[in-house]
């Protein structure tokens, strides 16, 4: 079948089509779409090469799914017009649709049922997705009361641009120069910068209402107290998240670690006797998300735990779910 992949040259579209690959997914021609700009370019990929053709609603709607890598701006313009009937499954990575009630929210492993008969399918936010890996399972089992998250966010997020501001600015830096932030508030290297995404008027950026609103809405738990401070590190491409919930129910740290052993899309990386837990290099490229760390709640006591997730960006947070919703919606 025909697959389309519009924002192919950015960083989730680069990882769509890695992961298009390793999943095998069905595709009989890709088709890659961008920006005038870049049109005509031939992006090597593991189908082969494959030119970059200018987006147009017509040529993306003769796919059978469309993948959106694009902004949001650019999502609310064209994606109503590229999943009407007739038209591709579309998977839009941009924050555009998520809220919008209408427009599934999905995280395969959680709510893959949400997607229902849907034309246009919302892939959440990174950082979102990356803790309902390890939140889902704890939540079925014991019932999740509050979730306080604190992220640890790579460049990555601010897509192929904030890798670059990184890379540079750390080289500059190292000749003792200083990197003028472009992407970033800050200079990033050697720094943390906690503001992601534009404030709000609670005090909260975006970026942690999102992690509040998109965590409630996957859970089809609208009164879970969900909070975050969301916050930037110099890293290249995977999140990490200290985590602390509390729980209606009584959980243990093995029972947690038991449960999370059998989650699928999940790796229990937590012997802290070998210096095993989570970390950004170790989650970087792997499909899996990392949790470990998982102690009792010196805070909930009996009804909590703290634990420390890690997933790659661009995989979970981005490529690897949006792919995962489209395999849901194969024809079995
Ligand atoms: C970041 N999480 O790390 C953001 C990027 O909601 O799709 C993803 C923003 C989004 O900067």
């Amino acid at each position: 079948m025909e697959v389309a992949l519009v924002g192919a040259t950015g960083a989730v579209g680069v990882e769509v089509c890695n992961v298009l690959k390793a999943r095998s997914f069905p595709v009989g021609r890709l088709r890659l779409f961008a920006s005038e700009r870049s049109a005509g370019k031939a992006l090597s990929t593991p189908f082969g090469d494959v030119s970059v053709e200018a987006f147009s609603v017509e040529a993306v709607r003769e796919s059978t799914y469309a993948f959106l890598a694009v902004s949001g701006a650019f999502a609310l313009e064209h994606a109503a017009a590229l999943a009407a009937p007739g038209g591709p499954i579309v998977i839009d990575n941009s924050s555009a649709f998520r809220m919008d009630p209408s427009v599934p929210l999905v995280v395969p492993e959680v709510n893959a049922h949400a997607i229902g008969s849907a034309r246009l399918v919302a892939n959440p936010n990174c950082t979102t997705a990356i803790a309902a890996m390890a939140l889902y399972p704890l939540h079925v089992a014991f019932g999740l009361t509050k979730v306080i998250v604190s992220s640890y966010q790579a460049a990555s997020g601010a897509g192929a641009e904030g890798m670059e501001e990184l890379r540079s600015g750390l080289a500059l830096s190292l000749r003792g120069e200083e990197p003028t932030p472009k992407v970033f508030a800050h200079a990033l290297p050697f720094n943390v910068i906690p503001h992601i995404d534009a404030f709000t008027e609670n005090g909260y950026t975006k970026e942690e209402m999102k992690v509040t609103n998109e965590t409630r809405k996957i859970f089809a738990a609208p009164d879970l107290a969900v909070s975050c401070t969301a916050v930037r590190i110099p890293t290249l491409r995977a999140h990490s998240e200290a985590i602390t919930i509390q729980t209606a129910r009584p959980i243990t740290a093995d029972g947690a670690r038991e449960l999370l052993r059998s989650a699928p899309g999940v790796r229990v990386v937590d012997e802290p006797a070998r210096n095993a837990y989570p970390m950004p290099l170790t989650a970087t490229g792997e499909h899996d998300v990392e949790v470990g760390r998982i102690r009792q709640s010196l805070v909930f006591g009996e009804y909590g735990l703290d634990l420390f997730v890690c997933g790659d960006q661009l995989l979970r947070g981005a490529a690897l779910n949006a792919v995962l919703i489209a395999e849901a919606t194969l024809p079995k």
